[in-house]
């Protein structure tokens, strides 16, 4: 049986639960102690997860964190039920696409989250934050309803790589309330792909979760709990007017980077 460390929130673990769920794997489940703290971490999860970081895989002997590289993995271990086309090209577009989600798309959707449940950003800026990540999120559906043009899947005519890796991310962002716009290709395909039973299933626990956000903010405040600045998201929060944000975190200790290891 493999062990899968996940969270039901996580955009990345939802990549790949919608993989192991479309190849019929069979998978057990946990959402490892000490995720999001940056210490005392579940000892089993940091040999599988040295960043601590959600999704990571363990299949007997073999470990391996980071979305992408364990939905290679599967790939390469189960190839029945193919997630990638054959053709080289077909797998190259996917796998780009698969990576501007990951990349910048997920930190649009993160810097939300920040807004609407971590407390620490209100007011003006608040404002400032979610007008851009409007703007932005809008770019990134039109950009999204050309990639699909007239096929039914991002890949062409079968579901695979790039339909799991545009669906968690448009799906956080319906939840606040930015939606691809009724009468696209898009907004076909949304429903298409959130109708395949994996997505639906993997879909229906994140949404489970989500009032667990609402008692996050004084986990932060207390300081039990600080958000990883890091990558596209500490670019994500810069580049559309947060720095302010950068800086008092910085100051109240109450962000973090991540630190070569040393919880390991
Ligand atoms: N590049 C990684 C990113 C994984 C990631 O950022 N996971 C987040 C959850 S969405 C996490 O585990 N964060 C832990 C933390 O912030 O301490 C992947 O594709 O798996």
């Amino acid at each position: 049986m493999l062990t899968f460390y996940e969270h039901p929130l996580s955009p990345y673990a939802q990549k790949v639960k919608i993989a192991l769920r479309e190849k019929g794997l069979p998978f057990e489940a946990h959402t490892p102690s000490g995720l999001g703290s940056g210490a005392d971490y579940d000892p089993a999860f940091l040999a599988a997860s040295p960043r601590g970081e959600v999704p990571a895989l363990v299949d007997g002997d073999t470990r391996v964190f980071d979305s992408t590289i364990i939905l290679e993995y599967l790939e390469d271990k189960w190839p029945g039920s193919p997630l990638l086309p054959r053709d080289p090209q077909a797998r190259a577009r996917a796998r780009m696409i698969e990576d501007l989600m990951d990349t910048h798309y997920e930190a649009i959707n993160w810097g939300l989250i920040e807004i609407r449940y971590m407390g620490r950003i209100t007011g003006a800026m608040a404002d400032t934050l979610r007008a851009r990540a409007a703007e932005q999120t809008a770019a990134w559906r039109r950009w999204l309803n050309v990639e699909l043009g007239d096929a039914p899947w991002f890949g062409g005519s079968q579901f695979g790589l790039a339909d799991l890796a545009v669906v968690p991310y448009l799906n956080c962002s319906a939840e606040f309330g930015l939606r691809p716009d009724p009468g696209t290709a898009l907004a076909e395909w949304f429903e298409r792909v959130n109708a395949r039973p994996a997505v639906a299933e993997t879909a229906r626990e994140a949404l489970e979760i989500m009032p667990a956000l609402d008692g996050i903010a004084p986990l932060l405040a207390a300081g039990a709990f600080k958000r990883e600045y890091r990558d596209h998201r500490l670019e994500w929060i810069i580049r559309s007017g947060g720095m302010q944000v950068v800086l008092d975190g910085i100051a109240k200790d109450n962000i973090r980077f991540f630190s070569e290891f040393d919880n390991v």
